[in-house]
């Protein structure tokens, strides 16, 4: 069994109480892929010191440069993606061509980091009074502490790492203790790509026992929490009471509203990938399907045949279209939601139990479920489930639909079928989401626009796109005098009026 440490001060090293945890694949629970160290306060306190370090150092180096140490990491992902993608499918479970997208995700934020490098604008703009100057531009922060999820272990990673980075900030990370193999890698990738080595830190562990003591931390000002909405509020708290600048991105119950003229066809393959792609384990899933009168019953009965064809398996194997949920915890909590669904009157349609098939015995998996008749503001309706379990919710309008969508305390993304142009640009300004799709599933946001959620999924920031830039560095306003006179803003100007 292969060991993996932390990386911290410029070297790999084990926690120093020589504690370790165990990183298990989810398809096959006998396959232990490593033991790596379970750090605490005093891992994350070096850590801190030695980033303060490496901020001093990397904050002096130019945007463009530093831009340049990501095109590196960028090229590096690219040559090695496949091998990458594996790792990452054996300690994740998400089937291959998945994982290979998860590597691109990572890849295209690299390239869109580095040519940042080279603009990263500020504002010049006109004063008040001659021969002066006033504009703004772009400082670093500090340290960046940041915490990352199982479900995506590259592409999340590295859309906080790699903007904080560029923006001349240093990082200390503490990846999901479920997949903590693919940040080792990326870390390795930062160092072979030239960035000096204390500008990034990696601590392995538990949320609890790390990642607390890296948000706590009065040294690190800058926080980044990808995560459920409960932690996300502890994370707020004390990041309030700190003053601490914070990025949460937290919950989903995602809506993809299928009405009467809508492409069938088109709408099932949407439904299809956007409910049971990644085993309903991403913030953007769709767990919500809202179906207008006039084409429920055909659509369901088409939907629960596909699905019920969907091939559960290890996500490494060829024709796998459904890989494993997380961990054991990840299938009692969908288990429990079964009971929910049932309990409030909703009726399961296809799936609803563990899989237990031959080849299935020995990982988490859990049956591609639909649950219909499931009513508006039922709890199956209204909380995230985070598994492949698909809520079918029937409305007679439009404008029934629209509600139903938006009266969730979420609000990430949210899906539209329909052949009304009209109805489709009413349903970008009504809908209640930081992100919706026209005549697409609910998943599927690109690396180069803004990604986030209102409501109780976010705090108001954005990740991806231009916005994480703002959210990296702190603005910075110049002013400059070359009148060689004194020169009185909102007086000199205006005194003869
Ligand atoms: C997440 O669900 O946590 O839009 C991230 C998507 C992916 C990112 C999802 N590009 O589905």
């Amino acid at each position: 069994m292969k060991t993996f440490q932390n990386f911290i001060a410029g070297r790999w090293a084990d926690a120093c109480t020589g504690a370790t945890f165990e990183n298990i694949n989810p398809a096959d629970t006998v396959d232990v892929i490593g033991t790596f160290p379970r750090s605490g306060a005093e891992e994350v306190n070096r850590a801190v010191a030695s980033a303060a370090r490496g901020f001093a150092q990397w904050k002096r180096t130019p945007a463009p440069v530093r831009g340049d140490v990501l095109r590196r990491v960028g090229d590096l992902m690219s040559a090695r993606k496949e091998e990458i993608a594996a790792l990452m499918t054996r300690e994740m479970g998400k089937p291959l061509h998945e994982t290979r997208g998860d590597v691109q995700e990572g890849i295209d934020t690299a390239y869109y980091a580095a040519s940042e490098g080279r603009r990263l604008f500020g504002h010049t703009v006109p004063s008040e009074l001659r021969d002066k100057w006033a504009m703004s531009f772009r400082r670093p922060i500090g340290i960046a502490g940041l915490v990352t999820p199982f479900n995506f272990p590259m592409a999340i990673p590295t859309w906080k790492m790699f903007p904080a980075l560029l923006c001349g900030n240093s990082v200390v990370i503490k990846p999901a203790e479920d997949v903590p193999q693919t940040v080792t890698v990326l870390v390795e990738l930062l160092l072979e790509a030239g960035l000096p080595p204390e500008v990034i830190q990696l601590v392995h562990g538990h949320g609890e026992e790390a990642g607390a003591v890296l948000v706590q931390h009065p040294d690190v000002p800058l926080i980044s929490f990808t995560g459920s909405t409960e932690t996300g509020r502890i994370v707020g708290e004390i990041c309030g009471r700190m003053h601490k600048r914070l990025s949460l991105e937290m919950g989903g119950k995602n809506a993809m509203i299928v009405l009467n003229d809508a492409d069938l066809d088109l709408a099932l393959d949407g439904v299809l990938w956007g409910a049971f792609g990644t085993t309903g384990q991403r913030c953007t899933a769709t767990s919500r399907l809202i179906l207008q009168d006039g084409v429920h019953d055909t659509f369901v009965a088409a939907l629960a045949q596909r699905v019920s064809k969907l091939r559960l398996g290890d996500g490494r194997a060829e024709g796998t279209d459904v890989g494993p949920l997380i961990n054991e915890s990840a299938v009692e909590k969908v288990e429990r939601y079964m009971g929910v669904g049932l309990k409030e009157g909703a009726e399961v349609r296809t799936g609803g139990r563990r899989a237990t098939a031959k080849g299935l015995e020995r990982g988490h998996f859990f049956e591609p479920t639909i649950f219909v008749g499931v009513k508006a503001g039922s709890r199956l309706e209204q909380e995230e489930i985070f598994g492949p379990v698909l809520s079918v919710v029937r409305v007679r309008t439009a404008d029934e639909a629209f509600t139903v969508n938006n009266d969730v305390r979420y609000g990430l993304s949210s899906s539209l079928y329909t052949r009304d142009v009209n109805l489709a640009f009413r349903a970008l300004n009504e809908l209640d989401n930081g992100i919706t799709y026209i005549n697409a599933p609910t998943i599927g946001a690109e690396a180069h626009l803004p990604f986030g959620g209102v409501k109780q999924t976010g705090n108001g920031h954005r990740e991806g796109g231009w916005e994480v830039y703002e959210f990296y560095s702190e603005t910075k306003v110049g002013y400059v005098d070359f009148s060689g006179t004194l020169q009185r803003a909102q007086i000199d100007t205006y005194q003869h009026r």
